[in-house]
């Protein structure tokens, strides 16, 4: 990397999101993909619910960073560059940094332009000597060979904190790990966090909090087509549904009709009957031998499983098989 900071723009449009949603909502059951939940707002509303007592999962993680430090340390190849999927917030790589004096350059990506662009910005003020090249794009949509050039030589790490890998469909998981195959060769790791199986009743309260903040973070949807798509939808048509779908080992938010809808998106006409939902995530639990067994037999060994005091959730250090 030849610059300390710089900021490749590859954002997805509003083209994009209108054609999605037109198809989305256009299909008997409907449904939109949870990216577009991530637009300024949205990811403020994420990083909101990161601070809910009942939302385990950030918690939990960043205590098996802790716990973990020095082991996730040592098994950093040294020199290396982090790249992160849908980066968010300065967290947890601010947590990794902390951890490992062996990160020296960071690339970040997200398709949230000004947030990501705002998370930086701080990390490069607080971490002058480290390399970052901020990445606006869709992580399932990377263009490897520009990752490789940006990493020029550094050994790639790629992180994926958050089991943000549950919003995935099977395919895009499989796609997603080719991609990374392709970014980290043979020296580079992966450290991926995955969320685990648990009562009912501790994930419903996590998606579904007493702030209502969960709920915000789903409706807000209907006022990004409002602000992006010309809709003029009342938001509050909608109600935030959050279930625990047993057969599938997720959960699963909804955007539920409270009435009859219906509206335009230019020369398309979507109706909603009254109790309809729009499905807008899923969010799957994972069994950890069950998933380790799956990251095998797609070329990955799993060095170490860390696990947080409660066991709700783990982080795997994985490299690629010989
Ligand atoms: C950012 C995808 C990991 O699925 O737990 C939080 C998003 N949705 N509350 C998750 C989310 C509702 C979150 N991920």
């Amino acid at each position: 990397m030849k610059m300390s900071f710089d900021f490749t723009d590859l954002a997805p449009t509003t083209v994009s999101f209108r054609d999605d949603v037109i198809v989305g909502l256009t299909q008997q059951l409907k449904k939109t993909s949870p990216m577009h939940l991530y637009d300024e707002r949205g990811s403020q509303f994420f990083e909101q619910i990161c601070e809910l007592e009942e939302y385990y999962v950030t918690r939990a993680e960043m205590e098996i960073f802790d716990a973990a430090a020095l082991h996730i340390s040592e098994a950093l190849p040294s020199n290396c560059t982090i790249v992160e999927y849908g980066s968010g917030s300065d967290r947890k790589i601010s947590q990794l940094l902390k951890l490992s004096k062996r990160i020296k350059g960071y690339v970040p990506i997200d398709i949230s332009k000004t947030f990501l662009l705002k998370m930086s910005k701080k990390l490069w003020q607080n971490y002058p000597h480290l390399d970052i090249h901020a990445i606006c794009a869709n992580f399932l949509q990377l263009d490897t060979d520009h990752i490789a050039k940006i990493i020029d030589g550094y050994n790639p790490v790629v992180f994926f904190p958050g089991s943000s890998i549950g919003n995935l469909s099977a395919d895009e998981i499989t796609k997603l790990l080719m991609q990374t195959k392709k970014i980290i060769g043979g020296q580079g790791k992966m450290i991926l966090g995955i969320d685990l199986q648990k009562t009912e009743e501790v994930l419903l309260q996590a998606y579904d909090d007493s702030k209502g903040v969960t709920a915000l973070f789903n409706k807000n949807l209907i006022h990004r087509m409002n602000r992006e798509l010309q809709t003029n939808i009342d938001a509050n048509c909608f109600k935030h549904h959050a279930i625990y779908n047993e057969n599938k080992n997720r959960i699963e938010m909804h955007l539920k009709a409270l009435q009859d809808l219906h509206f335009w998106i230019g020369d398309y006409e979507i109706t909603l009957q009254k109790n309809e939902t729009i499905h807008t995530e899923s969010s799957q639990k994972y069994n950890v031998d069950d998933f380790s067994r799956f990251l095998n037999t797609v070329g990955f060994k799993v060095e170490s499983i860390f696990f947080d005091t409660k066991k709700y959730f783990v982080v795997l250090l994985l490299a690629l098989k010989k």
